[in-house]
């Protein structure tokens, strides 16, 4: 169920880390998380695909999602299962015509875009809090306004946008499945700890 793969959906971006990503990839699986996506914004294609296969070898044999952030090109050379598509991105329509059993995500920051998911399999519907790991960030819609994009979506979905150990409980009654994190973990001294510090309040809602 794709919705067990929301719980803890971890934004992967590299250059955020403070150890190497031998280390980090296992510490944040034995911390809970549940998916990883690649973002790596500003990566070329070169580093995103050699980035993504170490990271798949590091997953290989875990129960965890892998997916690549905008780049269906890159998702199909790695044999990733699922891609995370946005409103600059080839059509969810168009990709699941040509790709059916690809797992599909997509961003929502409002009802239009809700439609424009279409088929996808899940949203990432946000931002909840402010953040600044997004350069071309659209306007907060905080936990009420995703409560709404979800209701009106029906799908499984993941709160995303400044989200860490603090605010994480905000969410509880959003109907959300799970939570999107990039620089709560990505940045942290200990991603273990961050890890399993959401996952555990995540238990809870
Ligand atoms: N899309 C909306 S907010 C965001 C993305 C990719 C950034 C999430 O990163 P952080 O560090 O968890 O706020
Ligand atoms: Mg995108």
């Amino acid at each position: 169920m794709i919705a067990e793969y929301l719980k803890l959906y971890l934004i992967l971006e590299t250059s955020m880390l403070k150890m190497p990503l031998e280390q980090f990839i296992p510490a944040v699986i034995n911390g809970g998380v549940t998916s990883i996506q690649l973002r790596d914004k500003g990566a070329t294609s070169a580093e995103m695909y050699a980035t993504g296969k170490k990271v798949m070898e590091l997953i290989n044999g875990r129960d965890v999602l892998f997916v690549v952030n905008d780049r269906l090109d890159i998702a199909l050379m790695l044999g990733a299962k699922a891609v995370h598509l946005g409103v600059k991105d080839i059509p969810v329509s168009n990709v699941r015509a040509k790709y059916p059993e690809l797992i599909l995500g997509y961003s929502c920051n409002d009802m239009d875009d809700v439609r424009a998911a279409g088929v996808a399999d899940y949203i990432g519907s946000g931002p909840a809090f402010p953040t600044s790991t997004k350069a071309d960030l659209r306007g907060l819609i905080g936990p009420s306004g995703i409560k709404e994009l979800v209701a009106a979506a029906g799908k499984p979905s993941v709160a995303i946008g400044g989200i860490t150990g603090e605010n994480v409980d905000q969410l509880s009654n959003s109907g959300v499945s799970g939570v999107a994190v990039s620089s709560a973990i990505c940045a942290a001294e200990d991603p273990y700890m961050a890890a399993k510090m959401l996952r555990d309040k995540l238990e809870k809602f």
